[in-house]
């Protein structure tokens, strides 16, 4: 198989064919989505020999794999990166443009896969993009969700949610295959049987779903290499009953269809409802038990003894969703094949490594033991098996030491019996490993201390990254040109030549192109803002971000009560407004549906946007924009406009963060606690380009110890205690003092995250960085530090320290 010629005759031909025969349109009668599936289609075309290639050469050579099993791939749009990676950006815009069409007309029409909420999901898009760039053979494991993740408005400043249907003008990237489905089971009994004289178990399963492979195309950059992202969608065994429909009840003909198909119908369902919790236990064991026998039947050669499996293949679980992959491997290797169960669990020892994404113990997964025995019947006597003869080596180590066993145990007793994935998932990966190397540390000293002690070696760490494809040279193409023209091409796969820009550092015309790159992103930002949501960053602005998740450990709070603080300054006289460094205050940021308090923050964010932005006391020098369904796609115009970067969560808290890295890339100053992969950042760009505030962990451990009352810090501080009473007053409910009640009073009697422990030491910083940023010239030197030092963050170093700690899977050509 030949690809289309790479000129843009070539392209034309093979656009207009994609056009006339897949679409079925002549270009005259074409709509914008006729227009931008045979773009798509084209791209693709260009592909396509590789990949098929790579999937032929990945059968035979049989050279050891990844298989990255995650529930969450926060993909962003395909084209542009799709183009970049063939090389064929400049190619397809003069052929289209011949066709009398744009490019970039078509880019905009395309809508996201928000298979993913935040980081996590976004890692494991970063990483599956690295591995196809350094060519290591690997499959992205997940679930095709028909819903990804919802579409926030705001009304009346409350967020809402709507259905991301972002199929429903097709997928062009995806090649579903039907034919190689998986049948997954659930539910149902176990029993035992004499086999040959041997007493085996099996599951007897109630009932089945098919899982249907879609499969997308991974290219690595323009190294003409292919991998595969493989996500599967639930797809009912039993058609629906004609009998019962033809007798007139169509609701219950279609019953079956409709649960079994719910499987892969949202991303994470609400998961507050008993229901919702099953919903969720059944995609996770649906995508990586099909992802198993994928891999067993599909990738693994024919007849492959199975007791060597880890040598051909690391299924690297992302955080603890696709845990039940554990037991499922046993199952199939014991019940299914035949073997041992000692081998088998030597095997799947080798076949497994974990990485944690957090440190909130209530963000580990567990679960009931009454709903994994319900569903899965035989996975839970497989994990009962293996927490009896992990607890016996404790005690064969530490003796009877009863407290020990009980908090090693994979099964918990309290508040109900249920199964700690994290500590199943430590027990049988042959790594642990935490994101940003202050994680790793915490992880080991205070989440999982006695699994190190009896492990040693087992935990390590693997400090998170982000690709420079997507992240630079797509969002930011005038800052890449610069890049290129200071260092020299090549540098999107080879991150560490940014260090090269620190000789431009003293050049006062680089400095100044620099600058004139930033304000132009800030224009294209406002430019974005003004089509999308009439919003207009100010010219001359410090344009200061805060865009992540909302969660309170996250403390969007404390850049409320900056602002809050700020505007109330200004109202009382204690600051006069021509001394406001101007600034534009922009968050992003989605509430999990199910997450009260957080939504209460988002309506309060609005609320104060709205005060703020129209009080003319302010002069325009204040504004607080919140621009509805923060994105990737939005993500990558807002952050090449960035000055400042918020990353101030409370220390010990944050794993890694992301997003911290993405902003440094792009020559924003990160303010920021010494928290997550901040640390590194700072070490890297060094203390003068960093504006660090706030307790460090050992301080925050040692005030928690004392007794955190938070109402003292609102006490003892005056700015602190007029910002919070001014919320309390109704100042930006219309005068009700009941809407923001519950956040005030939660700070003021609560405060989990300790913001007010934190607020002096935050305004102090920004003072630091008002006083910096009236200096434009030695910011602009500090911008260029950050992603001359920032190159650390590629996540292709983040893949070759997989590589080299957990995995050993060398490339392949
Ligand atoms: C999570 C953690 C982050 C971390 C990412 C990727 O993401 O600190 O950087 O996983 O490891 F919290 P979010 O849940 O914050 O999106």
């Amino acid at each position: 198989m030949t690809s289309p010629p790479l000129t843009v005759d070539g392209f034309v031909s093979e656009f207009l064919l994609n056009l006339n025969f897949d679409g079925g349109v002549s270009l005259s009668e074409s709509s914008t989505n006729d227009r931008y599936l045979a773009l798509a289609c084209t791209v693709r075309d260009y592909l396509m020999a590789r990949w098929l290639e790579d999937l032929r050469k990945q059968k035979e050579d049989q050279a050891k794999g990844v298989c990255y099993l995650s529930a969450e791939y926060l993909l962003g749009r395909q084209l542009d990166n799709n183009l970049l990676a063939t090389g064929l950006s400049e190619i397809a815009a003069e052929a289209l443009e011949s066709c009398g069409l744009s490019l970039d007309q078509l880019r905009e029409h395309e809508i996201e896969p928000g298979l993913g909420n935040g980081g996590l999901g976004r890692l494991a898009a970063c990483f599956i993009d690295s591995l196809a760039t350094l060519g290591v053979p690997s499959i992205g494991y997940g679930i095709r969700y028909e819903y990804g993740i919802f579409r926030q408005t705001f009304e009346d400043g409350q967020q809402v949610e709507q259905p991301d249907a972002w199929l429903t003008l097709g997928s062009p990237w995806e090649f579903p295959h039907p034919e190689r489905s998986q049948l997954v089971s659930f539910g149902g009994r176990t029993e035992t049987y004499d086999d040959d004289g041997v007493t085996r178990s099996r599951w007897i399963p109630a009932w089945n779903v098919n899982a249907i492979p879609c499969n997308y195309m991974v290219p690595g950059f323009q190294n003409g290499r292919v991998n595969t992202l493989r996500l599967w969608r639930a797809k009912a065994t039993d058609a629906f009953d004609l009998r019962i429909f033809n007798s007139g009840d169509y609701e219950e003909a279609v019953r079956a269809q409709t649960f079994a198909e719910n499987i892969s119908k949202v991303l994470y369902p609400e998961d507050s409802t008993p229901q919702g919790k099953e919903l969720r236990l059944q995609q996770q064991y649906f995508f990586v038990a099909a992802s198993i026998a994928d891999f067993l039947e599909n990738v693994l050669a024919d007849g492959y003894d199975l007791t060597r499996l880890g040598d051909r293949v690391i299924f690297q679980l992302n955080d603890t969703h696709p845990v039940i992959a554990v037991p499922e491997l046993m199952r199939v290797l014991v019940d299914d094949r035949g073997m041992e169960w000692d081998t088998a669990w030597e095997v799947t020892q080798q076949c497994f490594a974990y990485t944690c994404h957090t440190l909130l113990p209530e963000a580990l997964e567990v679960w009931p033991v009454e709903l994994l025995g319900r569903l899965l019947p035989r996975h839970l006597e497989i994990i009962y098996r293996i927490n009896d003869e992990f607890l016996a080596a404790v005690r064969e180590r530490f003796g009877d030491d009863e407290l020990r066993i009980r908090n090693m145990s994979i099964i918990a007793e309290h508040p109900e019996r249920s199964v700690r994935m994290a500590y199943l998932a430590t027990v049988a990966g042959s790594k642990v490993n935490g994101v940003a190397e202050l994680h790793s540390q915490l992880l080991r000293d205070k989440v999982l201390p006695d699994f190190d002690e009896f492990y040693p070696g087992k935990f390590t760490n693997v400090t998170n990254g982000v690709t420079p494809r997507r992240f630079l040279r797509l969002a930011n193409p005038e800052l890449s040109a610069l890049i290129t023209e200071a260092v020299g091409s090549g540098w999107e796969s080879d991150l560490d030549r940014l260090r090269g820009l620190e000789e431009h550092v003293d050049d006062a015309g680089f400095r100044s192109a620099f600058a004139e790159v930033k304000a132009a992103n800030k224009r294209r930002l406002n430019e974005v803002l003004r089509a999308r949501d009439g919003f207009e960053v100010a010219d001359g602005h410090l344009v200061d971000v805060m865009v992540k998740r909302l969660h309170e450990y996250k403390r969007q709070l404390l850049k409320v009560l900056h602002v809050v603080s700020s505007y109330e300054g200004v109202l009382s006289g204690r600051i006069a407004v021509e001394d406001l460094q101007p600034r534009t205050v922009l968050f992003g940021a989605k509430a999990a549906p199910g997450y009260a308090m957080a939504k209460r923050i988002i309506h309060l964010i609005n609320a104060i946007g709205s005060t703020v932005n129209d009080d003319p006391r302010l002069q325009g020098r204040l504004k607080v924009l919140f621009p509805p369904n923060y994105n990737v796609t939005l993500a990558e115009r807002v952050i090449p406009a960035a000055d400042l970067s918020e990353q101030i969560s409370l220390a010990g808290k944050e794993a890694s963060g992301t997003g911290n890295m993405k902003f440094a890339l792009n020559g924003a100053l990160t303010i920021g606690t010494d928290d997550g992969a901040n640390v590194e950042i700072r070490e890297l760009v060094g203390d003068d380009n960093f504006f660090l505030f706030g307790m460090a962990e050992p301080e925050v451990e040692a005030l928690s110890a004392r007794g955190y009352r938070p109402s003292e810090f609102y006490q003892a501080d005056e700015d602190l205690r007029r910002a919070i009473d001014l919320i309390a007053s109704g100042a930006f409910s219309g005068g009700d003092r009941t809407v923001f009640e519950p956040v005030v009073s939660n700070l003021l009697y609560e405060d989990r995250f300790m913001v007010l422990a934190d607020f002096a030491s935050y305004m102090a910083a920004q003072e630091r960085v008002d006083a910096a940023y009236a200096d434009e010239d030695a910011w602009t030197r500090s911008a260029i530090l950050n992603v001359a030092r920032t190159g650390f963050f590629s996540s292709d170093r983040s893949i070759t320290d997989y590589i080299d700690r957990i995995w050993h899977t060398p490339p392949t050509s």
